[in-house]
């Protein structure tokens, strides 16, 4: 069985990521998590049932019944996950009334943070199905990010992030969410940041990281690599005592037009007003 798990391609996928997580220094030692959701038709079909007993999850997912997730597992390294995915990210699949996992292959104890998966992946299954993949990792530009307390404020944090570079906004046109402090794989941690990912790809956890979505693991990194980028220049600038309002927003907004992206930044937190 482990060698057809093996075989199972979003895992090198997990590898790819986890490589980088661990080489940009974002997800040390146990930090940061992943998880990936898919459709019984893309497995092997040795890996589609379970005989493991049913673990209660912590709320309700019915739109996630007879889903399957692929996640990271309780204490495993981005480092290991590098070379050897198949231990440390482990099967599930949620029961039909998602009230319950059941375990099938891989690791068998998911993340502490399986609470913020399961409430995301299922407002994706409502509300944006092409959506699958979740990194929640430490950044650390990011993280000091929320130390300031004028970032508390999302719509502050998003426009004085994403104007310092000129693709920034593009990428990430709906800006960047803020979470106030909750506990680490805490319940409440999960359903809030579900409901902030109606709105956004990207939030930061207060004083803990950052998780991004997206249609792969690759896109989310994708977008966690450009936030990143331009929290890096903030504290360039900021460190060289270099004061900047980032770019003017004529110019802001003629790139918005050229790339398709006006609505989408014009409405950027309009759920907040
Ligand atoms: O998985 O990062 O937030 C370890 C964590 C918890
Ligand atoms: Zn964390």
């Amino acid at each position: 069985m482990r060698e057809i798990y093996e075989t199972v391609s979003p895992l090198s996928a997990f590898a790819e990521v986890c490589e980088w997580l661990a080489f940009k220094g974002w997800s040390e030692a146990e930090g940061g998590n992943l998880s990936l959701r898919i459709e019984e038709d893309e497995l092997p079909e040795e890996l589609t049932a379970s005989v493991a007993e049913e673990v209660d999850l912590p709320l309700e997912v019915p739109e996630l019944g007879g889903k399957y997730l692929l996640i990271t597992g309780s204490g495993t390294r981005s480092r290991d996950i590098a070379t050897d995915a198949a231990t440390d990210i482990g099967l599930y699949r949620i029961t039909n009334d998602g009230t319950a996992y059941q375990w099938i292959i891989g690791n068998n104890r998911p993340t502490s943070e399986m609470p913020s998966h399961c409430a995301i992946q299922c407002e994706f299954v409502r509300s944006r199905p092409e959506y699958r993949a979740i990194i929640h990792t430490h950044p650390p530009r990011l993280i000091s990010m929320t130390h300031v307390p004028e970032f508390k404020d999302p719509k502050i944090l998003s426009d004085t992030l994403l104007g310092l570079q000129s693709e920034a906004r593009i990428i990430v046109p709906e800006g960047i969410g803020h979470l106030p402090f909750c506990v680490p794989g805490s319940l409440e941690l999960g359903v809030l940041s579900a409901e902030e990912i109606k709105y956004r790809n990207i939030i930061l956890w207060h004083m803990h990281g950052a998780l991004a979505v997206g249609t792969s693991l690759n896109h989310a990194l994708d977008q966690l690599e450009v936030v990143e980028k331009a929290s890096e220049i903030y504290w360039t600038l900021k460190s060289a005592g270099i004061p900047t309002d980032g770019m003017s927003e004529d110019d802001l907004m003629t790139s918005m037009e050229y790339f398709g992206r006006t609505d989408r930044y014009k409405n950027a937190f309009k759920d907040k007003e």
